[in-house]
C-alpha cells in the first residue's frame, strides 16, 4: 500500500482518463515483476559470491557442469510472465486504438509551434482543448505548414494525465481518443522534436461539465476566413460549391463523372487493383489531395488534385461535410 503510494507519486502523473487506471496497473505489474526479479537475482548472486568465495589456494572449483532441469525452469517459467505482459498490453492497445462510435470529433492541427483545435461548431481554440467530462472525444490530427514555402514537420500529441500519445503527421490524419474522468486543466506536450520552438509547444486540455461545454468552446474565434459564421460542416458545404466539386459529384445518389458522395463515409470502397478500403477521414482527405492514390472501381482517373489549392480548414470542412451526407 505504502509502496504503491510512493511509486505512484514518484513515477506517474495524476489519473484523469478512463485509460489511466488500466495503463497504470500494467505499468506497476511490470515494475514490481522487475523489482522482485532484480532483488532475487542480485541477492542470490551476492549470497553465492560470499558463500563460495575461494578461501585458500587448496579450494577447488566444483566439477558441476550444468543442470538442465534448472535451466529449463528458469527459461520457461518467466516466459509465461512475458506472455501475460503482452496479452495485457495488447488488450489496452486495442481499446486505445478503436474509438467508441458515439465519440465527438475534434480536429487537431499541429503547427510550428502550437496546436489549433477545431470543433464541429466551427470554433477554434489555440493551445487550449476544451472537452466535456465523461464523454468520448475523438481527435483527428494532422500537421500543417506555417507558411506556403515552409515544410510541415512531425509532432506528437501527448497528454500525460490521460496516458495518450500519438504522432501528428503532415499529409495525413491520425486518430486518437480518450474520455476524461476529472474536471480541471491538464498539460499537452509535443513529444516529437520539431524545431527550435519544440519545448514551447505546450497546451492545456480543459475538462468542463458537459452542460457547459458548448458555451465554453463558442468563446473561441470563428475560423471561417470570410467572417461568416457557421458550423464546420456548413463551411465545408460552402467550400464544396466554391471548389467546383458538384460538377463531378452529386450528393443525392446520381452517378456523374465521379461517384455520389452521400453514404460514402464509413462504408467499404472497392478500389482499382487493391483490397477494399474503409472510408474514414484520412481516406477522404487523401481522395481530395491525392486523387490518383486510390481510384474507385469503374471510374476514370480524371479528378484533379486540390493539394496547394485548399487550406487545411477547407479540407477539414469538406471532410466534415461529406460525413454528414447520408
Ligand atoms: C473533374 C471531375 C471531378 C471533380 C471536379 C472532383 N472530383 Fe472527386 N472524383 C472524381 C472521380 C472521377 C472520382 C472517382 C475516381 C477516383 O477515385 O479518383 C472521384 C472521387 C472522389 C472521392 C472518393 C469517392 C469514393 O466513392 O470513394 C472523393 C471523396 C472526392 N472525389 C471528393 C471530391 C471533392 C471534395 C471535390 C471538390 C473539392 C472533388 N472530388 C472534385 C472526379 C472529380
Ligand atoms: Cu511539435
Amino acid at each position: 500500500m505504502l509502496s504503491t503510494l510512493i511509486a505512484k507519486t514518484f513515477w506517474l502523473p495524476e489519473q484523469a482518463s478512463t485509460f489511466a487506471k488500466s495503463h497504470d496497473a500494467l505499468f506497476y505489474f511490470i515494475y514490481w515483476t522487475m523489482v522482485i526479479f532484480f532483488v532475487a537475482i542480485v541477492g542470490t548472486m551476492i549470497y553465492f559470491a560470499v558463500k563460495y568465495k575461494k578461501r585458500s589456494d587448496d579450494d577447488r572449483t566444483s566439477p558441476l557442469e550444468g543442470n538442465t532441469k534448472l535451466e529449463l525452469a528458469w527459461s520457461i517459467l518467466p516466459s509465461f510472465l512475458l506472455i501475460v505482459m503482452f496479452a495485457w498490453g495488447f488488450k489496452g492497445y486495442m481499446s486505445m486504438l478503436i474509438p467508441p462510435a458515439n465519440a465527438t470529433d475534434v480536429h487537431v492541427t499541429g503547427y510550428k509551434w502550437g496546436w489549433n483545435f477545431t470543433y464541429h461548431t466551427g470554433d477554434v481554440g489555440n493551445n487550449e482543448l476544451i472537452v466535456p467530462l465523461g464523454q468520448p472525444i475523438r481527435l483527428i490530427m494532422s500537421s500543417e505548414q506555417t507558411s506556403p514555402d515552409d515544410m510541415a514537420v512531425l509532432h506528437s500529441f501527448y497528454v500525460p494525465a490521460f496516458r495518450i500519445k500519438r504522432d501528428v503527421l503532415p499529409y495525413r490524419y491520425t486518430v486518437l481518443w480518450f474520455e476524461a474522468t476529472e474536471l480541471g486543466s491538464f498539460d499537452i506536450f509535443c513529444t516529437e522534436y520539431c524545431g527550435t520552438g519544440h519545448s514551447n509547444m505546450i497546451g492545456k486540455v480543459i475538462v468542463v461539465p458537459p452542460e457547459d461545454w458548448e458555451a465554453a468552446i463558442s468563446s473561441g474565434r470563428d475560423f471561417v476566413d470570410d467572417g461568416s459564421m457557421g458550423t464546420l460542416a456548413e463551411f465545408g458545404e460552402m467550400t464544396f460549391g466554391r471548389a467546383g466539386c458538384p460538377a463531378c459529384h452529386s450528393v443525392e445518389g446520381q452517378r456523374l463523372t465521379g461517384p455520389a458522395l452521400n453514404g460514402v463515409f464509413g462504408r467499404e470502397e472497392a478500389i482499382e487493383g487493391g483490397a477494399p478500403v474503409m472510408v474514414d477521414e484520412d481516406y477522404l482527405r487523401e481522395s481530395i489531395m491525392e486523387p490518383q492514390a486510390k481510384i474507385v472501381n469503374g471510374y476514370p482517373r480524371t479528378m484533379p488534385t486540390y493539394a496547394g489549392q485548399l487550406s487545411p480548414d477547407q479540407i477539414m470542412g469538406l471532410v466534415e461535410y461529406i460525413k454528414t451526407l447520408q
